[in-house]
């Protein structure tokens, strides 16, 4: 391994604390433009403190829609001594979620060697993720739902019934819902966040979700990929190039093949750590609380090579480092 990047863990996690800070004081105000707009800025303000040479793989979007941490920017202290790290960032998952109050937006980036994150195109991309512990190839994107959660519910010995799948609840999914139900498995629909829902799959004993499946971000995918490759289970994506406009800017980021089904070690070849800071309370991580004098947050911060996952609570008591 060419670059340490435990080395940065700590940097690292004071980035999404701060991004998650910052964004909830704009929470439940309606405006998830402006929600976005202050976790990147803090992101991007925070990431600058750390010793690496950064470029933005996975990020707001192209240079051209985005004024910051568009794919291709520089981040990080940049001294030529300093580590060379992919990033991949979502400041804020599930802008909706921080600006009505629901429950489960996260600040959440990846950090990976340079060179190891796939970069994806702001398109969609096709999804399938279940938990560690089944034999490889079990579930598949190119198989028919009903095949899926019935290989599934054998793999585990448990009837279909038992078997409960996370879908975004979008038009677009209308048929793989009905084809899960007619199978009957439960469906669980979320409106947003499927960073998260992908990364649900790996504990089924404690979220009770054993599939994602469906269309979501394919930036989303690269991050959920990045989290699945230091806790374990399967995940493919596909990224949905349906015209020819998008199948020229994913050429223009190096994709040959647009059809490819990616497997997690084909998006994240190296070793990467993956961090997410609750913004609004939801089943992974608790939001951000403000109390008299302090400011709560929870961070989860995962490393691929060794599979390490540490939850910390963080109570901040100087707040020079927020927004006002
Ligand atoms: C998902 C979801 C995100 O985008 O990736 C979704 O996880 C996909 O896009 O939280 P559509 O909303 O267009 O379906 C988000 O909702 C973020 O915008």
């Amino acid at each position: 391994m060419s670059v340490n990047v435990e080395s940065l863990s700590r940097d690292f996690l004071r980035v999404c604390e701060v991004a998650a800070v910052d964004c909830a004081r704009t929470m439940g105000q309606g405006d998830r433009r402006h929600s976005d707009h202050v976790a990147t800025e803090a992101m991007r303000k925070e990431m600058d403190t750390i010793p690496m040479r950064g470029t933005v793989v996975i990020g707001e979007g192209e240079r051209d829609e985005a004024p910051m941490l568009y794919v291709g920017e520089k981040v990080g202290r940049g001294r030529p001594d300093d580590v060379e790290v992919d990033i991949a960032v979502d400041p804020l998952e599930g802008t909706t979620l921080c600006a009505k109050n629901m429950p489960g937006a996260i600040a959440t980036m990846a950090m990976a060697e340079g060179g190891t994150l796939l970069n994806a195109p702001d398109v969609y991309m096709e999804k399938i993720a279940i938990g560690p512990g089944h034999t490889k190839g079990i579930v598949d994107l190119d198989v028919p739902a009903e095949e899926n959660i019935r290989a599934l519910a054998k793999a585990k010995g448990v009837k279909t019934e038992e078997v409960t799948a996370l879908i975004l609840d979008r038009p677009r999914h209308a048929d793989l819902i009905a084809a899960v139900r007619k199978v009957g498995a439960a469906v669980r629909l979320i409106t947003d966040g499927d960073v998260a829902g992908v990364i649900h799959t790996a504990d089924p004993a404690s979220t009770g979700i054993d599939i994602y499946m469906g269309i979501g971000g394919a930036p989303e995918g690269v991050l959920a990929a990045a989290a699945l490759a230091c806790i374990g289970g399967q995940f493919q994506g596909r990224l949905v190039l349906d015209t020819e406009e998008k199948r020229s800017r994913a050429a223009k980021m190096g994709i040959k093949d647009p059809r490819k089904k990616y497997q997690i070690e084909e998006m994240v070849t190296g070793d990467c750590l993956f961090a997410a800071t609750g913004v609004t309370t939801g089943s992974m991580l608790k939001g951000v609380q403000f109390r008299e004098g302090l400011i709560e947050t929870e961070t989860v911060v995962m490393r691929s090579v060794t599979g390490t996952v540490r939850w910390i609570r963080a109570e901040h008591r100087q707040f020079g480092k927020f927004v006002e």
